[in-house]
Parts: structure tokens; sequence; C-alpha cells
């Protein structure tokens, strides 16, 4: 059995292109005497080797040496101040730790370790873990027995009515008028009909069994927590599969709000899961930038009925695409911020204090005085939020989002 995991993963993944001698090689073109870090590139090649030599538990052993090294790195100080050839080692002790448990045929906590790699670590020549990941999941997925599948018609919250100034809604507008209505003006707009023929809204439509489907082994950050201001908001590494079943599986009305939220939020899983990247398109508005940085950010958002993004605000503009289900959005031009109590710290400041629904005009009384624009954005709708509006936003049902961030 270990053998034939060896053959089939590891092989099939150095197929692709890359071996493991050259890999190693690529190990050695880190400049790991910048940082101290030369006895790590030593053990990480040794990991390597032992896989060569068919001895995977001595690589896992060299492997986990090498991760904890690069962990305790990565985790000490702020995230900028990491150095990226330490999270470079990260990817590479991935990758043979990765190798090592899928030659003894421990094919999902091959993929675990794959993802976490993606997540923490900095990309290296050849794009291993992408690979080796794509080769696990088909693997996993042959060898599956077929799970039961989540029912995306849970019930949900009863309908909303919005206040506030109404968002216009535009079918398609040209980019020309885009650009001078609405981007130059700061104005939001709500734009129809421009995802229609997007896979993930025609002919592959996302829904909670097809993520299962497309991705259930993969493991993704999770927020934990009704809303990220909390102090018992958390982040969780889980599968997709124990997301989905931890939506599915509590009623709608007991997860809304609720401590125990679980939140697939900001995370750029097209990055991670390339496989779901052509299920949608990158809108032609997002290619009117004033900065040479074409390429969008693009973040899913994908939750349960309840999920809540506190009123804050981003420098981008954003184009947030409405997939499956339905949200609450609220918006407050950035020339109202007086009006809206930003935290003090420097952190938090893009953030509100007020509690956008249930507001305390006790402590916050300016907030009344605010106006705002408020919508329900159903599946294919395209919501233009210009940059440093203030936006709330609250799930009406199980819902799928995907934001374009572009400057
Ligand atoms: O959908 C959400 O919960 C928040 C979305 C958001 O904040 C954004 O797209 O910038």
């Amino acid at each position: 059995m270990a053998h034939q995991g060896f053959s089939t993963v590891v092989e099939q993944c150095f197929d692709v292109g890359h071996s493991l001698a050259t890999l190693s090689e690529d190990v050695s073109s880190v400049d790991v005497s910048t940082i101290g870090a030369e006895p790590v590139a030593a053990i990480i090649q040794s990991a390597i080797g032992s896989v060569v030599d068919r001895t995977p538990s001595t690589g896992k052993q060299l492997s986990q040496g090498a991760l904890d090294i690069c962990w305790e790195k990565l985790n000490s100080g702020y995230w900028r101040d990491v150095s990226v050839l330490w999270r470079q080692l990260y990817t590479y002790s991935s990758i043979s730790m990765a190798l090592s448990l899928a030659a003894e045929g421990l094919l999902k906590e091959s993929l675990k370790t794959c993802d976490v790699g993606l997540l923490m670590g900095a990309p290296v020549p050849g794009n291993h873990l992408h690979r080796l990941a794509a080769i696990l999941t088909n693997r996993l997925r042959e060898t599956s027995v077929s799970d039961s599948l989540p029912n995306d018609k849970l019930p949900c919250g009863p309908d909303f009515q919005c206040g506030g100034l109404p968002i216009e809604r535009v079918q398609c507008p040209s980019l020309l008028m885009f650009e001078e209505k609405y981007m130059r003006q700061k104005v939001p707009v709500i734009i129809t009909d421009a995802t229609n023929h997007w896979p993930a809204l025609s002919s592959r439509p996302w829904s909670l069994a097809y993520l299962k489907q497309a991705a259930g082994d993969r493991t993704v950050p999770i927020e934990v927590g009704a809303r990220y201001t909390d102090q018992t908001w958390s982040q969780a590494l889980m599968t997709i599969n124990s997301f989905i079943d931890s939506i599915s599986e509590a009623p709608s009305e007991e997860v809304a709000g609720k401590s125990s939220t679980h939140y697939l939020a900001q995370h750029q899983l097209f990055e991670q899961l390339p496989e779901l990247r052509s299920d949608i398109c990158v809108p032609d508005y997002c290619c009117l930038s004033e900065s040479d940085d074409t390429e969008p950010v693009v973040n899913a958002w994908i939750g349960p009925c309840g999920t809540v993004s506190p009123l804050h605000h981003d420098p981008y503009h954003n184009v947030f695409a409405q997939v499956v289900g339905k949200k609450l959005i609220r918006l407050y031009s950035s020339a109202h911020s007086d009006l809206l109590y930003p935290h003090d710290s420097a952190m938090m400041h893009n953030t509100s204090q007020v509690d956008c629904e249930n507001p305390d005009l006790q402590r916050f009384p300016k907030f009344a005085e605010a106006p705002f624009w408020e919508c329900v954005v159903q599946p294919g709708d395209l919501l233009y939020i210009p940059p440093k509006f203030w936006h709330y936003v609250r799930s009406l049902s199980v819902s799928f989002s995907v934001s374009f961030w572009w400057t």
C-alpha cells in the first residue's frame, strides 16, 4: 500500500515537470545565509533525500523538524516583518512533508500539509504544492465513499425591508458610463446581468454540495464567531467538508449571529484552489485601474445565514459579486466618517464601534444623523463599493460572494 502510494502519487507529481533531485537544488538556491538558516535548508535537503531513498518515515521526521523551526519564525513578531525566505523554507518543508506522508499512503494528511504550506508559505519555482494537491484531491475523490450531500435550501430569516437611500440598479453599463458616473463620482451602483455567463451561475452552479464535491478535502481558514470585533472571535483551519457540515447541521436560527458562526471570509480561495477559478470571471470594470497593479485581489466569502461583517472600510475599489443567496449591505460615504465612531486603535481604525443594526445611540448619538444606502444583493448582482466607503454586510441565507478589489 505504502509503495503503491509512492509510485502513483509522488512520482506522478514529479512527472509533471520537476524531479526530486532538482527540488533539492531549488532549496540550495534560496539565499539562506542572510537569515542564518543554512541548517534548516540542510535538514530539508536530507528530508527530500529520504523520500528519494524510499525511507519516508525518516523524511517525515526531518520535515517535521524543519517545519517546527520555520513555524516559530513565521509566528514571531508581525507577519509583515517575516522574511519571505523563511516562508519559502516553510514551503519546501511542506513539500518534503507532503511527499513523505503521500509515500506512506497518508493522503489526507498530505493534502492538509499542502494546504497549510500554500496558506503560510511563499511561492517557489515549480508550483509543487498546487500540483501535488491536485493529484491528491483526484486520488481521494476516486477512493472516497460518497458522503450525503448538504441541502442548500436551509431555512433563513424573514425578508428584509431596506431603509436608507436606494442604490441604483443598472443593466451592464458601458465601461465609460461606469467610470464617469459611478467610479469618478464615488457613487455605489448595482450592476445587473454582468455575471450571467459565469459557470458559477450557469453551467456549474455553485452550491454547498458542489463545493463539497469539488474541494471537500481541502483545508481552509475559517472565522469562528459572530463578528470579528468580538473578544471571543477566532480563526481555525478546517476542511471544506467539516465547514459545510457545520453549516448544514445547525439550524440557521441557532447559527445566526452566534459565537459558533463559521465563515470562510476574505480568503483568496482561487489562489489556493485554481480549479475553482474557471467558474468565475474578472469583471471588465476592474480594468479601469489608476495604478500599474492591474490584477484585482479576488476574495471568497462563503457562509451560513447570519454572518456579519461589521461596519468597516477598505482602501480599494470593490465590485462585490453575489453568487448564491442574499446579503443585506449598508453603505456610508467616507465623507461621514466623523459620524461613525471608528475604533481608536491603529489596527481597528477602519472599523466602526457602532453595531449598525442595533446602535447604542446614548454612546454614539451622531450615528443617527449619518445618511446611508441600503440594498439586498441577489445572485447575479455586482455591487460597486467605492474606495473608503463604509460597508456593513449580513447574510440573509446561505451565501457565496466574490469580491474584486483593485486600486
Ligand atoms: O461579505 C462580507 O461579509 C463582507 C465583504 C467585504 O467586506 C468586502 O468585500 O470588502
